[in-house]
């Protein structure tokens, strides 16, 4: 959304909420769009999202306001959104793909009083046009409203402000660097949407856009962490190794993350200038440890017998790794959360992370099963339920897969875990393994939902040895930093 807020002719006014950072219901949207005399709203959602996102749309179409919608979902299944498809209707108009181009003409319609239902980024022969990101717009990071994504509490702002160079604000921001990914895993809608053209930004526009970061959380005296969205951010080895040195040439380094296939960090070089230019967290998508599900899922090049070896290079420079795992795959059988524990506990401490083999529209996986009658329930995201799985595996049941879900996340979270990961870096400067506390306390939340200050405090308490040990560490390395610090009184012999 901050993307699409930058290509608006600047003659609109744009007022973005993310419903993570700032949930509202139906009634709240609708007073918003009344009170605020809103023209026109735009709704971007995942498939996981969607029928909450049909939900504040029709609530803001009841109030009398257009809706347009866009992303990967309503791309696929574009009559679903507009009710040609026998159900009730949501948007207005829809964007198909990738809006950047059509966003500016859907507004001018729209201004115009001449919304059309479909807006599909087309040539005049009627082939899809992808954007090249060659060109593209200044996100002002300067001047945005960020306050609906700090993640530190109001109450210890000006405490935690004073702390090194400043923690009054943390801010995980996304910024992309590129588009596409050609590798066509099964189950990933990503190849399908952006298509197998990769396409990638100039480097100096990337790192002016780091720059932009760094200086407002300099001015704020926050922190402020990237997230390098790209699907697979090291895609063509020589252009992100290219992109890192200009990053650490130019002084653009913040603690960042993304996401990179485990084929491609085996290149030492790459992996010495992600830790060189900021990087802390690579996300992985392991899917399995069984080689026969990965050549089921159309994901070979994943190689189960490397994945120590890559974790252990990454952590040799201090980078640590999510790695996610999806069980209910073909292959899979009963226990196999635990044999992927056995060789996750054997790795350097990270955050794995478990869903569900899951049919999304537009992707091959949905069509095999289809094909083969195995969908329990083919429109699983109309009747969303978070981990639950929406067709029937070959070797177990649902209900078993479930149990491996929970397995893995119950075993990898519970207090004896976090506090053996926090110890396996016993040997690593403090500031390494509070990371991984607090990065291990924030993901338990993925599965066990943790609202409210109750939910928190329970955490805490479970894992307060852990907490306890930490803090006094802390305590006691500031303490001999303070008397190292303190000047000795001079002693003077007056001759
Ligand atoms: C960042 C990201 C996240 C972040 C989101 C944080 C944030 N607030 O930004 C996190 C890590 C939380 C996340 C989580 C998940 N994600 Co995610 N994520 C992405 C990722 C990598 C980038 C999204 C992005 O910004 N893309 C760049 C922009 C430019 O592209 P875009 O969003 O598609 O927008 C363009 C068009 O779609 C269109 N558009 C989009 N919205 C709108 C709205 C309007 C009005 C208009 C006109 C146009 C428009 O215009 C844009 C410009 O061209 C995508 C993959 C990808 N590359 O897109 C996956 C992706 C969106 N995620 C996906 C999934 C499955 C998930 C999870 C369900 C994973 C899981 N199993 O748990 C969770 C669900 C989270 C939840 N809240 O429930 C899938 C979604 C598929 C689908 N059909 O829904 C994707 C496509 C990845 C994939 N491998 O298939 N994700
Ligand atoms: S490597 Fe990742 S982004 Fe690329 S197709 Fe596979 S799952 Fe999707």
């Amino acid at each position: 959304m901050f993307l699409l807020q930058s290509l608006t002719p600047s003659h609109h006014e744009v007022v973005l909420i993310d419903g993570n950072a700032q949930p509202m219901d139906e009634a709240g949207i609708a007073r918003y769009v009344r009170e605020n005399k809103i023209d026109l709203v735009g709704i971007g959602a995942m498939t996981r999202m969607i029928a909450k996102a049909y939900r504040m749309a029709d609530a803001v179409r009841a109030a009398g306001v257009r809706v347009v919608m866009g992303g990967p979902h309503v791309t696929e299944m574009a009559d679903e959104a507009l009710g040609r498809d026998g159900g009730p209707r949501h948007a207005d108009a829809v964007a198909l793909g990738e809006a950047d181009d059509t966003w500016p003409r859907i507004l001018e319609d729209a201004a115009r009083g001449e919304l059309k239902e479909v807006y599909a980024p087309l040539d005049f022969a009627g082939k899809e046009l992808k954007p090249s990101l060659k060109q593209y717009p200044v996100i002002p990071w300067d001047t945005i409203d960020l306050q609906q994504f700090n993640l530190v509490p109001h109450a210890a702002k000006r405490w935690l402000q004073k702390i090194g160079e400043g923690w009054g604000t943390f801010r995980i921001v996304p910024v992309e660097s590129g588009r596409g990914c050609p590798y066509g895993c099964e189950f990933c809608t990503v190849t399908g949407f952006f298509g197998d053209s990769i396409r990638f930004r100039s480097n100096e526009s990337v790192v002016n856009e780091l720059l932009l970061l760094k200086a407002r959380a300099r001015k704020e005296r926050g922190q402020m962490a990237v997230f390098f969205i790209d699907d697979n951010f090291a895609i063509n080895l020589k252009r992100t190794k290219s992109l890192l040195r200009d990053i650490i040439a130019a002084g653009a380094q913040v603690n960042w993350v993304a996401q990179i296939s485990a084929n491609l960090l085996r290149d030492q070089e790459l992996v010495d200038l992600i830790s060189a230019s900021g990087g802390k967290w690579i996300f992985i998508g392991m899917e399995s440890i069984d080689p026969a599900n990965l050549k089921d899922v159309n994901k070979g090049f994943n190689k189960p017998e490397e994945y120590a070896a890559v974790l252990q290079r990454l952590a040799q420079r201090n980078v640590y790794a999510i790695t996610s795992f999806i069980f209910g795959m073909d292959n899979d059988t009963v226990g196999a959360a635990e044999r992927t524990l056995t060789q996750v506990r054997t790795w350097p401490p990270g955050l794995p992370i478990f869903g569900l083999l899951t049919p999304l529209p537009g992707t091959p996986l949905l069509k095999r099963l289809e094909a083969a009658g195995r969908l329990t329930r083919p429109k699983h995201w109309q009747e969303f339920i978070p981990f639950a799985m929406a067709h029937t595996p070959l070797k177990m049941t649902i209900d078993e897969a479930h149990a491996e879900v929970n397995y893995g996340w119950s075993d990898s979270y519970g207090p004896k875990a976090i506090a053996q990961a926090v110890d396996s870096i016993g040997d690593q400067p403090l500031g390494y393994r509070i990371n991984i506390l607090i990065a291990r306390l924030c993901f338990r939340g993925i599965y066990f939902p943790m609202l409210g200050r109750f939910a928190w405090w329970k955490v805490v308490s479970e894992n307060r040895k852990t907490i306890y040990k930490l803090t006094k560490q802390g305590f006691q390395a500031w303490w001999e930093s303070r008397s190292r610090t303190t000047p000795t009184p001079a002693v003077t012999t007056g001759d």
